[in-house]
């Protein structure tokens, strides 16, 4: 997720520390904080805000040390306050701790703790971890951490100093990224190249189950069992810029390529650990009784959030039976929607601060609905005023066109669609549990189709040549066709637009011509038929098709249309959040192609803070 950074040596710990998690700054975060090993012990600053909080409180206490670890965060787990933010200690403070990721497991490890008369004094998962390995601790830290990890489930990647070793930094990691910095009589930690590039090109890029062990003198590299490991060192090349997008030419690419990630982490701890069902009631307040009270669901929210709702319709309709209306924010105060005490809202937003969308659910509130919100940013406006909230924990999106917010929205709909068709008992439960089996296989098959990107890059560049272009689909391939479209012009500039596979003989086929490319979603079984028929209908007028199917069934497609590309085969109700990920990839390579700014399309913003 966010940033760790850790030093051992004789520089300027703090300076060094600081200067770190600065370079992380672009990533977006909600707090910073270090702690280091001082004359008086281990000692910790830590502020909600910029780094520059941070700064002004070290201002004149400055931590003197020659040991530290620093943490720059993005909240999961609790709201961006001083206290939730990182390092945490233990109750005794001799054991500090940064941590990136999320701790699945974290309540029944807090509740086993709190039994042994732990104090807990945040609402993050990450104090569990301090606390865990201060109880593991009998006189060897590295000792202690493996066996904290043991009970740990999730995703970390930490830093840990206990002042009982004060001449040792340990690092571990599983699932979130962390690479050692090898220096002269100095050695480093990272979450992210960027931290450390200033002082070392030379790393260790840990694995999962990889540990650290740095002193000044050196880096031993062990796995979880304790057994030493060899790994050889890689020297850096990449300057400032090319370090922050971790080598990829753009953010956006980079974020569309974290998607297997952000499906994985969206999906810890909601999962159940024998990956047979979904509970959301740990977090949701609403309880069973007010879901067996819904009697229909409203979802707002705008641009490409909107589309995650189009998909989010035909998930809770398919799944729990209840009957969705997807709105844009900007019209659904003003529609005078009917909104009854039953009525559930579901806003969407990645910032959780898009104006139109929270000034809608304001105005669901008003009416008496109880608002539950999807979003990127705990801490957000949103997430504030929501009565739920499901957040997606797809990491700080820096590009300004959405990609894996836009999918682990979809994830947090599947997690939400099968909680309340477990609750309402509106599947059987071998059929929840195919689904979920579906959902978890996701992450994987994402990574196939990314390593057919070369593919997809041709196909882009022959598209776009031209001024305009059609998307088209059935079901939930025409809601992915609309997010596809609008890819397409937020960063590509060429018109486009996405169509009903049914609907074009209504008018628009007037605008099929010779040679005009459409891409066409064939995802949807029960409608093969009837999408190739529309197909054949664009064919005979000229339309040059690109469709994406499912694995199986190319060689059949391939006979209606142009070109083809296979997505793995899943369950349909779960290939939007394959399908748009070709999509994505088409609309970044024909703007690269036609060499706009991909990260900073002309007339958009990140956050739409405006009505
Ligand atoms: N789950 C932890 C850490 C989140 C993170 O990776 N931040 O950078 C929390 O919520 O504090």
């Amino acid at each position: 997720m966010c940033g760790i950074v850790g030093y051992i040596g004789n520089g300027e710990t703090q300076q060094i520390l600081l200067e770190g998690l600065k370079k992380l700054e672009y990533r977006g975060y909600d707090s910073a904080g270090i702690a280091v090993f001082t004359e008086q012990g281990l000692e910790v600053t830590k502020s909600k805000g910029r780094i520059a909080n941070l700064e002004e409180k070290l201002e004149g206490t400055p931590l003197l040390g020659s040991v530290g670890i620093g943490h720059t965060r993005w909240a999961t787990h609790g709201k961006p306050s001083d206290v939730n933010s990182h390092p945490h200690t233990d109750n005794s403070h001799q054991f500090s701790v940064v941590h990136n990721g999320i701790i699945e497991n974290y309540l029944d490890l807090k509740e086993e703790l709190i039994a042994k008369g732990h104090v807990f004094v945040s609402e993050t998962d990450t104090e569990v971890v301090s606390h865990l390995i201060a109880e593991e601790y009998d006189g060897n830290l590295v000792e202690a951490v493996q066996r904290a990890v043991k009970h740990m489930r999730g995703a970390y990647a930490l830093g840990v100093l206990t002042s009982h070793e004060p001449d040792k930094l340990v690092a571990v990691r599983y699932a979130s990224p962390l690479v050692i910095g090898i220096g002269e009589g100095e050695n480093f930690i990272g979450s992210d190249i960027p931290a450390i590039l200033e002082y070392t090109r030379n790393v260790y890029i840990l694995d999962d189950g990889d540990m650290a062990v740095l002193t000044h003198d050196g880096v031993e590299l062990f796995n979880l069992e304790g057994k030493s490991i060899a790994k050889d060192i890689v020297h850096i090349d990449w300057d400032l810029v090319t370090a922050e997008k971790a080598g990829f030419d753009h953010f956006m690419l980079k974020e569309i390529y974290e998607q297997p990630k952000a499906y994985r982490e969206t999906m810890l701890g909601r999962v159940s650990e024998d990956g047979k069902s979904v509970d959301l009631s740990k977090e949701l307040e609403m309880n069973d009784e007010y879901i067996r009270s819904i009697s229909k669901v409203h979802i707002v929210a705008c641009g490409t959030a909107y589309h995650a709702g189009l998909v989010g319709k035909s998930v809770i309709e398919s799944l729990a039976r209840i009957p969705v209306e997807t709105d844009v924010a900007s019209e659904y105060r003003y529609r005078s929607p009917i909104i009854t005490p039953d009525t559930l809202v579901i806003v969407v937003s990645q910032s959780g601060e898009t104006a139109d969308t929270l000034a809608a659910m304001r105005e669901a509130q008003r009416n008496g609905a109880r608002v539950l919100a999807i979003t990127n940013v705990v801490g957000s406006s949103v997430a504030r005023e929501a009565n739920d909230v499901i957040a997606t924990w797809a990491g700080p999106e820096i590009a300004v066109a959405s990609t894996k917010a836009y999918s682990s929205q979809l994830i947090a709909f599947y997690l939400l669609g099968l909680h309340l068709a477990r609750v309402l008992g509106t599947k059987e439960e071998a059929e929840l549990t195919h689904i979920i089996e579906g959902l978890t296989a996701l992450p994987e098959q994402v990574e196939s189709i990314l390593e057919q990107a070369s593919v997809l890059k041709q196909v882009a560049e022959s598209m776009s040549h031209h001024t305009s272009l059609f998307f088209i689909g059935r079901g939930v391939d025409y809601a992915v066709a609309q997010e596809g479209s609008l890819k397409l012009k937020e960063i590509s500039y060429i018109h486009s637009e996405a169509y009903a596979a049914g609907e074009l003989k209504h008018g628009t086929l007037a605008l099929i011509e010779d040679d005009i490319p459409v891409i066409a979603l064939v995802t949807q079984e029960g409608l093969f038929e009837k999408t190739l028929s529309n197909i054949t209908e664009v064919k005979a007028r000229g339309a040059h098709v690109f469709a994406v199917t499912n694995q199986g069934f190319e060689a059949e497609v391939a006979k209606s249309v142009d070109e083809v590309f296979a997505i793995p085969k899943t369950l349909p109700v779960l290939t939007p959040a394959l399908a748009v990920v070709p999509l994505q990839l088409i609309s970044y390579y024909a703007s690269l192609a036609l060499g706009h700014d991909v990260d900073k399309p002309r007339n958009l913003a990140k956050s739409v803070t405006v009505e």
